[in-house]
């Protein structure tokens, strides 16, 4: 099921009454709002070289008169635009309107409304949307050499609708590349609430193996055992019996968990640590019948201590990702694009909730550990 604006009109309709009235608390700057009829949607990678299209939308109630718009792209730091385009025709109600490189593929001119020379993008060149002189949405930073997209397609959130001056990640999703379902309209493959949800165990992972030569993951979830919790990133458990010959390793082998590094709790304890520990410690425990580990698709299965590397599923949680969202870690490369739900990686779930996760300032993520004695640099007593 494809979740879209017309689902999201309802819930935001109700959102605007409720965001009228903090507006006079809200720190954030309502100037980077442009009002505009005409959005920025997707950023479309056919590979995770270069990009092939770009997708526009009408989120207004009126058809746009798409002349009256352009299209600048800046490369690296220029602050001047190297590439133009402007368009033409008329964009009705909820359409969307694709621009294909004439480098991209077939299959991307295929949807494309204009295949253009001047559409040129490697992820990291920034690009205004303007009418006239006017800003009305970005990608990037001008001026600023940054690869927002690092080989991903951005689509915007369907409850982000709307036009800014200023770029925040936070308001697309990163897909993996190819997934052309979503060009040429503006669908997300999940509700705002599923997105931070987090991703969910597919059913395919379960018929692939956990590795097929010892060193490397294939991908595969496994059902395991609780040994014990040794803290916020790492959990000693029990393994079926080809998995233990496989990698050559005994019951009660620690996994240290892929894509985060939470604080010390063991031989030397930092703020926030010990609450970590205690977070996964919970987790794991209530789901003890429904434990999983799966392995990271091309990656190491061990560390550098031979700890195995991995993701870990508490019932219907990655326990990788809640450690994110909850501000118990940071996110940590690499990125593995072939684990991942609904066409967007664990990785990438991990990057949305660890956005989420700096602006409220969670816990690791900027927030006082109330039981830190910063001033002695060591721990207080915890109840
Ligand atoms: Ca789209
Ligand atoms: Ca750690």
């Amino acid at each position: 099921m494809l979740y879209n604006k017309r689902m999201q009109k309802l819930v935001l309709s109700s959102l605007l009454i409720i965001s009228s009235l903090s507006l006079f608390t809200s720190c954030e700057p309502i100037s980077e709002f442009t009002n505009s009829n005409l959005i920025i949607s997707e950023i479309y990678f056919e590979n995770e070289i270069y990009s092939d299209a770009i997708e526009l939308s009408n989120i207004s109630e009126e058809n746009i008169d798409l002349s009256e718009y352009h299209l600048e792209i800046y490369r690296y730091n220029d602050s001047n635009p190297t590439y133009e385009i402007y368009l033409e025709g008329e964009l009705a109600i909820d359409e969307s309107y694709v621009i294909a490189s004439s480098l991209a593929s077939q299959e991307s001119k295929n949807i494309a409304h204009m295949v253009s020379e001047n559409y040129l993008n490697n992820g990291s060149y920034t690009i205004g949307l303007y009418k006239g002189n006017d800003l009305m949405d970005i990608i990037g930073k001008i001026g600023v050499n940054y690869d927002y997209a690092e080989g991903h397609s951005l689509v915007r959130k369907v409850d982000k609708l709307a036009g800014k001056n200023v770029f925040d990640p936070y308001d697309f999703i990163r897909y993996n590349p190819h997934n052309l379902s979503l060009l040429g309209n503006m669908d997300n493959t999940l509700s705002p609430e599923e997105l931070l949800d987090g991703p969910k165990k597919d059913e395919n992972y379960f018929t692939l193996p956990y590795s097929e030569d010892g060193f490397t993951g294939s991908g595969g979830i496994i059902k395991v055992s609780l040994d014990h919790n040794i803290d916020g990133d790492t959990t000693a458990f029990n393994y079926p019996y080809e998995i233990l010959e496989m990698l050559d390793i005994s019951n009660g082998h620690s996994m240290r968990y892929i894509n985060v590094n939470t604080p010390e709790s063991t031989r030397t304890v930092e703020p926030w640590g010990r609450q970590a520990s205690k977070f996964t410690s919970q987790l794991i425990n209530a789901h003890a019948n429904e434990l999983f580990v799966q392995s990271a698709a091309g990656g190491a299965l061990k560390e550098t201590y031979g700890r195995l590397l991995g993701f870990v599923w508490a019932g219907d949680t990655l326990v990788n990702y809640a450690l994110v969202l909850n501000g118990y870690s940071t996110l940590h490369p690499d990125e593995f694009k072939n684990v991942s739900y609904k066409g967007i990686s664990y990785y990438s779930f991990m990057y949305n909730a660890e956005l989420k996760a700096k602006k409220e300032g969670l816990r690791v993520q900027g927030e006082v550990d109330p039981y830190w004695d910063y001033e002695n640099n060591s721990p207080l007593p915890m109840n």
